[in-house]
């Protein structure tokens, strides 16, 4: 990985009104391909049933927390208690930081993530918005992704707003900001898709106690 981050004109701007923006240059392809192998045998992936309408499914991906010992947070109704930090997945969020501060973009100190990982294009997130309580008012998430090229896709959340859904490309190696008001404005899901290759995702965010 290079020492310096990109200056803010690497950065393309997605939407302004609130802040969608994306660095396709954040980590260089060979440095990518060594971080994904590694994450892919060195995480402890887990794929837990998740209890949807009164049901327990197996969650259509495999998925770790991580963070600081006092990161806790609850997802789908289960209190989830973080990994301690991967030091390659630690190096990657000061990296992204110091990429946010450099673009002088909006930052914060991130003290946790969710990786997950995805087996091929089958595999898939419904739709949501990242707003747990945890995460407080107006959250600030930077998305890492790894491997297959894929879209995250984002829509309204009050539908009659007239306002259209859109995808959002994420290559491998790419850092995307999603900045105040993101998540209180649109939900984001990755549909299933003819994609054959795995993908992991790493987002980083600030746990509030
Ligand atoms: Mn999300």
């Amino acid at each position: 990985m290079s020492d310096r981050a990109p200056s803010r004109e690497a950065w393309q701007w997605l939407e302004t009104q609130p802040l969608l923006a994306r660095l396709d240059t954040f980590i260089a392809p060979a440095a990518a391909s060594a971080l994904f192998e590694t994450l892919l045998h060195e995480v402890a992936w887990e794929s837990p049933a998740i209890r949807v309408y009164g049901r327990d499914h197996i969650i259509p991906r495999a998925q770790c927390w991580m963070g600081d010992p006092e990161a806790g947070y609850r997802y789908s109704g289960s209190q989830l208690v973080p990994t301690p930090w991967h030091p390659a997945v630690a190096e990657l969020a000061t990296r992204v930081q110091q990429a946010l501060a450099q673009a002088e973009l909006p930052t914060t100190e991130f003290n946790s993530v969710l990786l997950n990982r995805y087996q091929d294009g089958q595999q898939r997130m419904g739709w949501h918005s990242d707003d747990e309580p945890e995460l407080g008012p107006d959250p600030i998430v930077a998305a890492v992704s790894l491997g297959a090229e894929r879209p995250l896709r984002f829509r309204e959340r009050h539908r009659d707003s007239g306002q259209r859904a859109f995808n959002v490309w994420l290559p491998h190696g790419s850092l995307l900001l999603m900045g105040p008001g993101v998540q209180s404005r649109w939900q984001h899901a990755l549909a299933p898709r003819a994609i054959p290759g795995p993908r992991i995702s790493l987002t980083f965010r600030r746990i509030h106690r």
